[in-house]
Parts: structure tokens; sequence; C-alpha cells
């Protein structure tokens, strides 16, 4: 305490307030019970005392007259803005009454558990749905579009996400004696000085800048670390696979790939069966002679014959050979028959070969002398690092796109080793988000987890995350096949103004059901239409963890405002009135259970408020894959079924997906579409970032909304001209789904034969009621993309690859 009474308090951001997913560390300045002054704290090893105008604008969000601060009950029809103020009391009892009734009349998967993005929510929402019996629990994006289509593809090739390595594991970041500095960064589809996304602080970029790394970037506008790197690829949306597909290609021919690694740590040398209709992975039932294991084969010079082994070390004790990467190989199976096989990296490069680097340019816009150059810049520098952004979830084709990227550090050894790509692991294996049925918080028994939507049309769903996929959900709502769904409980989702493509379907959707609960922090288009609306805190009101990479932070309760209550807290108060025998009785004794695998109390965090692993923690690079510390039997490799990066992927043919990365056109093209392109031919790029605002949210804020009013549509100034249109003149954007007015922006940062849209716009300062809802049908770009686009597994939907005309507003 200083003299003039003000308090200075250590803690993290994480939502709500910012909004954003990083994890900063703050310094809050209290004065009488109240919050006078948010600033970066410098020791914090994250942002090392840097801030964005949203963390520096927090006074301003949390004490905002227009904040929820009790609970509403709406007492006329839906949408039509009359509610009533209701005690936390009530509002639990009516809450409590209603969900019970539809769990007994149509059973828990009748109600739906929807979030929007990665904040501190999964852990909680998903355990209120497991507590009240639901598996429905579900992130409302199209195609579950965001994050998730990336963590899966990383997951099933490699084991486990990977990040650029920024010296973030490091207290002392980039001077710990470990640490090697990128020469090159390839940022792919990323605009990290606004976006600071998904455990990565935009800033280390610009530390990387400073220090010498040089860029590459892959996007189709021209972005500010576009504008400093030293090649930029300006591609046409959508077409992301292509492009990886002829990078390699490029360095596969000019063997820019690390033989060594692609031998000893991919399973290139496993066998492929290719005398069927597609290639099929060899099973060791299919191989193995004496119940041993057998997956490797080779070509012994001396014998002149094919070997069959029981293990990589064997076959190096036994016949001093390494596994053959290459070749075809007639075999003898278990079952006696002979059958043709070739090795996954034989299959492997015949798949790539088509990939010409002008056939690529064709798909990409890329020119082919460029698409060499940057392949050999990313395939010459050591170490290399890459990171890709969000478009790569946004499209239908994200598989394949996700695994093509992924393999370009998989084929150069850019993996778990300092300044190449980093496995991310969250900091002490601490994990509140549920990665399946079995829940870190609370587990479902198979016959519940067994109801959740979309499991049986899609093999991810039904074996990663425990994501309801909300394409189906949707159709759902209004078939009630397989059965019906009657509620709905909303937390950190607005899928009116943000999350919900084909908003107006979701606007019927909602107003269908028979009982909606909005958890929020200001009214919103979305919780216009709800029964009940919960007031939520901020990360200033609330006590909470993250440990989302690292270092594993404390979030801290300063100071309350209103009657608000943390979704924490929200959830267990209702987990312990719908489970008979919930476990935790507070807060505090759920985080002690979670914070067991860091071998810390919750109050001895707050204490410390951050800790990073230690060296040799399996949270903490480098080369773990060496030391066995990535499997959970200790031995070297990757936590995939085979333990290897399986560059012909295991997983993917179990959901009889294709194995192999392969370019496939966006639905709505130039190229897939060229009769909808005559009338429409523009194509709509959706969603960059704008720095004073995360998605739907902020605008509220008279610091941050100063920054910019009302919504624009970039677009080139010559594509401008040739549809007479000037600069800060209304413009329509329209396609066959809708249409939306916003303000043009010339820009030369844009391809002229693309436009971008923002999203997540509405004004708090219109009408609320229907049909204005804030003025969300003027704005929201989302009219102008479908639902039910999501791709074969049941991920990515068409969000930044649409087609469109703009013409002056003359109305
Ligand atoms: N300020 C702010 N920060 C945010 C958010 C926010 O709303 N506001 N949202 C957060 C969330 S949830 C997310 S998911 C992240 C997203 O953040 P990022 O992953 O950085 O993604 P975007 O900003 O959507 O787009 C990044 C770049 O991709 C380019 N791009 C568009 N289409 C394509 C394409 O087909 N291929 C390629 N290669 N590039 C393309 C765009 O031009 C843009 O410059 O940001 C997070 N951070
Ligand atoms: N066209 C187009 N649409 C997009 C995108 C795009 O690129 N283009 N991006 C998509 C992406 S990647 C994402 S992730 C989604 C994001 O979609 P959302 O996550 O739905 O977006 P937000 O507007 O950030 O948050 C929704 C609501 O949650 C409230 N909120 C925020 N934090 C908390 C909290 O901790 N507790 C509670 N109870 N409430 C909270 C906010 O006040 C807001 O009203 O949008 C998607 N929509
Ligand atoms: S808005 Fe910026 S400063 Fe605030 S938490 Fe996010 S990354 Fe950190
Ligand atoms: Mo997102």
């Amino acid at each position: 305490m200083k003299d003039d009474g003000v308090k200075i308090i250590k803690t993290t951001t994480w939502s709500p307030g910012p909004g954003c997913h990083g994890g900063c560390g703050i310094l809050v300045h209290v004065k009488d019970e109240k919050v006078i002054k948010v600033e970066g704290d410098p020791d914090h090893p994250w942002n090392q005392g840097r801030l964005c105008s949203r963390c520096l604008s927090m006074t301003q969000y949390m004490y905002h007259k227009d904040r929820l601060k009790k609970p509403l009950k709406r007492v006329g029809e839906r949408g039509e803005g009359k509610f009533e103020e209701i005690s936390w009391d009530e509002a639990f009892d009516l809450i409590e009454t209603k969900m019970k009734k539809i769990r007994d009349d149509h059973g828990a998967e009748s109600f739906i558990f929807h979030q929007g993005t990665g904040r501190d929510i999964g852990g909680w929402i998903s355990m209120l749905a497991y507590a009240y019996g639901s598996p429905n629990w579900m992130f409302g994006l199209s195609g579950i579009s965001c994050y998730t289509p990336r963590l899966m593809m990383m997951s099933i090739t490699q084991g486990d996400f990977a990040v650029v390595d920024a010296s973030q594991w490091h207290e002392k970041r980039y001077d710990d004696p470990e640490y090697v500095m990128p020469e090159t960064v390839t940022v792919w589809g990323q605009n990290l000085p606004a976006t600071c996304p998904d455990g990565f602080f935009g800033h280390w970029y610009v530390d990387l800048m400073k220090k010498g790394t040089q860029f590459l970037v892959i996007d189709p506008r021209c972005t500010w670390i576009a504008s400093r790197a030293k090649l930029w690829l300006q591609l046409r949306p959508g077409t992301d696979a292509a492009l990886a597909l002829g990078f390699i290609h490029v360095m596969v021919k000019e063997d820019l790939i690390n033989t060594e690694f692609i031998e000893k740590w991919t399973n290139s040398p496993f066998l492929v069966r290719t005398d069927g209709e597609c290639p099929v992975l060899l099973k060791e039932s299919d191989l193995k002679k004496d119940g041993s294991k057998t997956n490797f084969i080779a070509h012994d010079p001396v014998s002149d014959s094919t070997i069959v082994w029981d293990t990589e070390k064997q076959a190096y004790d036994r016949y001093g050979l390494k596994p053959s990467m290459e070749g075809e190989f007639n075999i003898s199976l278990t079952d006696g028959s002979k059958i043709k096989a070739k090795t996954v990296w034989t299959v492997y490069k015949e798949n790539v070969e088509q990939y010409t680097p002008e056939k690529v340019s064709k798909i990409t816009w890329v020119p082919a002398d460029k698409i060499q150059k940057a392949a050999r810049m990313y395939a010459k520098s050591k170490p290399s690092a890459l990171h890709w952004g969000l478009p790569i979830d946004t499209i239908p084709s994200t598989i394949p796109t996700s695994q093509a990227i992924n393999h370009l550090w998989c084929l150069t050894g850019n993996l778990d080793n300092p300044g190449g790509n980093a496995i991310a692991r969250y900091a002490y294996d601490v994990v509140t988000y549920p990665y399946h049925a079995g829940g870190s918080v609370l587990s479902l028994p198979p016959e519940v987890a067994a109801k959740r939507i979309g499991m049986n049309d899609y093999g991810p769903i039904k074996d990663f995350r425990a994501w309801a996929q909300p394409d189906k959900v949707l159709e759902q709502i209004f078939s009630g096949d397989p059965y019906e769904v009657k509620g709905m409980w909303i937390q950190t989702a607005n899928p009116i103004a943000c999350t919900g493509m084909e908003p107006k379907k979701w606007r019927d959707a909602i107003k269908k059901l028979d009982f909606t609960v909005c958890v929020d922090l200001f009214m919103t288009p979305t919780a216009m239409l709800c029964d009940v609306i919960l007031p939520a805190a901020t990360f200033l009101e609330k006590n909470s963890l993250r440990a989302w990479w690292v270092p594993l932070n404390a979030i801290k309760k300063v100071v309350e405002v209103g009657e608000c209550k943390s979704d924490i807290d929200i959830n267990i108060e209702l987990c312990k009135r719908f489970m008979k025998d919930f476990p935790y009785e507070n807060t505090e004794q759920l985080f002690d259970k979670l914070l067991k695998s860091a071998d810390i109390t919750y109050k001895d965090l707050c204490d410390k408020t951050w800790m990073i692993p230690p060296k040799g923690h399996p949270s903490r690079p480098y080369f773990r894959h060496e030391k066995g510390l990535l499997r959970e039997d200790k031995h070297p490799g990757f936590r995939t079924p085979s333990g290897k990066i399986e560059l012909f992927s295991s997983w993917l043919e179990k959901w009889k997906l294709d194995p192999m990365p392969y370019h496939e056109e966006p639905p709505y093209s130039p190229v897939s579409t060229p009769d909808l392109f005559k009338d429409y031919p523009l194509i709509l790029c959706t969603g960059r970032r704008m720095g004073p605002y995360f998605h739907s949210e902020h605008r509220q804020v008279p610091w941050l909304r100063e920054q910019q009013t009302d919504p624009v549509l970039e677009i080139h100034p010559d594509t401008a001209q040739k549809y007479g249109i000037s600069n800060g003149e209304k413009v329509c954007v329209e396609n066959w789904l809708g249409k939306i007015t916003v303000r043009a922006l010339l820009t030369q940062v844009i391809h002229p034969d693309i436009v971008m849209a923002e999203h997540g716009w509405w004004f708090p300062e219109k009408e609320g009621k229907e049909p204005s809802l804030f003025g969300v049908w003027e704005v929201n770009v989302n009219q102008l993309i479908p639902m039910s686009h999501e791709g074969k597994g049941g991920l990515g939907s068409p969000i930044k690859s649409m087609l469109c005309k703009v013409y002056p507003n003359v109305a």
C-alpha cells in the first residue's frame, strides 16, 4: 500500500474483460475498493510490461453504466426487450425448476450448452453440462472452425500441439542459454500484432524481428508483418493446402528435407498396401509372425531380400540396417496371401509429385518462382518456425490443409527443437478443458456420451475434443431428429452477432426452444432473445487459473461490481443442484484438484502469481521426443498410435478420410461455382481482427470505440473505381444469402479481386428489441455465410472464402 491509499495487486488477465486469449501479467491499482488503473507487469515473462488498449481500458469496461449487475427474467414476449430484475436465489430456483423439468420430460441430452471462443469457460461449462447429464456441450461456430481443427490435426499427426518458439518457456526469455533464435519465422494466415491469439503474444514477433529473424508471410492481404517480411505470398483465400503441397514438392525435388529426421521419427518406413483402390496402412496384425511388434521393412542388400522386422531397435541390433524409406515390395501376409506394398514415403512422394510450382501457381495465384523461393527460404533456414492462423480452420478443407502445413516442419525436423516449432503443453499438465467425455473435472458415462449430436456422422466429433457438432445441432433444433432439442444455456457466446453463420436461423432456433439462459456482462442481440440473463464477473472480480500454455497463472479477485458472479461460481452452484454427489463444494476445492499435477495449492499459486515448469518437465521443451518425455509409456517418440509422426495418418484412415494431404476447392469460388461467380465477382473474405475489439465485444467502451466507430469493407482502389465507389462511402455487400451495408475503406493492402469484411458488429446504442436487435441485421456479415457446409470430418466451414458483389448504397 502506498501513502495515497492505492493498493497495487499482481494478477493475470483472461476473459472476461479484454476478451482475449492472452494471459498477460498486470498490476492493478485499487483505491477505496475500486480499480482505478491497470498497467502491464514488467516482471511477467509473457508480456514484460506491455499491454493492448483493451486491457488499458478495463476501468471503462468494468464500470460501464450498461453492465448487467443483477439477474434478469424475461416478462414480455421473446425479443420484446421486457425484463425484470430478480435475486440470485430466484434466478437459480427458476433455472433449476425449468431445466429439471426438461430433463425429466425429454432427457438431459435435449439441453445444449453453448460457448463461444476458448476463454476461461470450457472447463466450467462442460462441467455444468455433465453435471446436468447432457453430452451436448458445443462451441457454436459452424464446423467448429476455430482452433479445434488445428489442435486435432497436430494431435493426430505428431501427438501434440506446436507453436513458434519465441522463448516463452524461459524466465529469462531470449537470454536463456538453451534458446536459439529462429532464422526464419513463417506467418501463415495470421495477423498477430492485432490478434495475440491462442497462447501467443504479438509483440514476440516484433522482438524476434528486432533481433534479426526474417519473416515469410502468406496472406491475401499485406498485413503489418507482411510489409516487413523478406517474402510475402499473396494467395487466393482457401488455397493454402495447394501452396503447402507446392512447398513440399520443391523441398523433396531439391532435397531440402531432413532425411535423417524423417527416417527416424516419422512413419515413412511403414508399409502401405497398394493393390487396392486406395493405399491402406498395413497393421501389425497383418505382418506379425510370432506376436511380436512388426512395423518396419527394409531391403537387405546382402541377400537381396525384403526383411520385415519386429521393432526398429531390433532391426538395428540384428542387421545393422536402417529401415528403408523407399521401395515397392512383395509381402506375404500372416494369412498366407501375397500382396504388393510400398513404404509410406514412396506413396507420399507420389502424392506430392502432382503439385508442381506451375500447377500450384494456377490454383493459388502465387507466381511459380515465388513458391520455389519461399519453399527454399523456409526449408534452408535453421532453425525455421511456422505459425498458422484462423483462416486454415475456417475452410471446409481444413483437415488436409492443416495436415499439409504441419508436414512442413515434420519434413525439415523443426519440431521440439529450440527456435523451431516447440511442442506446447498445458503448464505442468494442468488441464481444465475436457478432450474427451472423460473430462478433467467430471466424466460422462459412455452411454450418455454416445448421444452427442454429430457423433455418429463424424469420426473427429466422436473421438476428439467432446464437442457437439454445431451445424448438426442447428439442423436438429428444427428437425427434432433423432431427438427433440428443448433448451439452451449460452455462456460466453453471441450467436446472433458473431458466432452464428446464417444468424437469422439461430434467432429462429433460440426462439423455438422452451427455455434459454444467457450468461454475459452486457445486454447483447443474443441475450435479448433469452428467458433468463445472468450477470458475469470480469477477470478482476473472480478467482481462477490459467495454464494455456505457459506460465501457470493465478487470476485473483480484486474487487466486486454490482451482484456479478464469476462463471465458475454460477456453474458450481447449479452443478450442486443438478447432480446429487457433485464432488466440489467451492471453486478453491476444484482448483486444488486441478493443480495436483503442479503439486501446489491454489492459495500458494496466488502467492506466486505465476510459475514456469522446470527444465526436464514434460511441459517444457526441448527434444522431449528423444528423451521419452512425450509418451505415457515413456518410450522415445511422439504421442501418436505408432509413436511416430504419422505422415500417412492412421486416425484419418480410421475415420474413412483421406490419410494424406490434398487440395480441395472452396465450395464457392471462381473455380467451383463459375456461374455464381458471374453474378458475384468478388471473393468475400471476412473477420480480419480489429485491435480495439474482441469479436462482438467492446463497442460500448469509449476509449475503444473512438478508434473505430463503425464497420468497414476493405476494397482495392482499382476495384472501387470499377464499381463507382469512393472512400468512406456506404456500400452494400450482397450475395444469394443476404446483404449488409457498411463503409468502404479503399486500401492497397487487399488484392483487387478480394474484399475483406469485418465481423461481430452491432450497435449497443441502437434500439435493442426486435426487429432491430441493436441494428445487427444492417451489418452482420455472417448473413452472407451458410451453415451446414462443414468439411468432411465435421470440421471447417467457408467463413473466409465466399463470393459477393459490392455496390454503392444509393437508397
Ligand atoms: N483484437 C482481436 N484479437 C483477437 C480476436 C478479436 O476478435 N480481436 N479474436 C481472437 C480469435 S477467437 C481468433 S481465432 C484469432 C484469429 O487471429 P488470426 O489467426 O491472426 O486470424 P485472422 O485475424 O482472422 O486472419 C489473419 C490473416 O489471415 C488472412 N487470410 C484470410 N484468408 C486467408 C486464407 O485463405 N489464407 C491465408 N493464408 N490467409 C488468409 C487475413 O487477411 C488476415 O490478415 O484472433 C484472436 N485475437
Ligand atoms: N464472419 C466471421 N465470423 C466469425 C469469425 C470470422 O473470422 N468471420 N471468427 C469466428 C471466431 S474464430 C470465433 S472464436 C467466434 C467468437 O465468437 P464469440 O466467442 O461468441 O465472440 P465474443 O463477441 O468475443 O463473445 C460473445 C459474448 O460473450 C461475452 N463474454 C466474453 N467473455 C465472457 C466470459 O468470460 N463470461 C461470460 N459469461 N461472457 C463472456 C461477451 O460479452 C459477448 O457478448 O466468432 C466467429 N465469427
Ligand atoms: S488484450 Fe493484449 S494486453 Fe490484454 S490480455 Fe490480450 S494480449 Fe494481453
Ligand atoms: Mo476464434
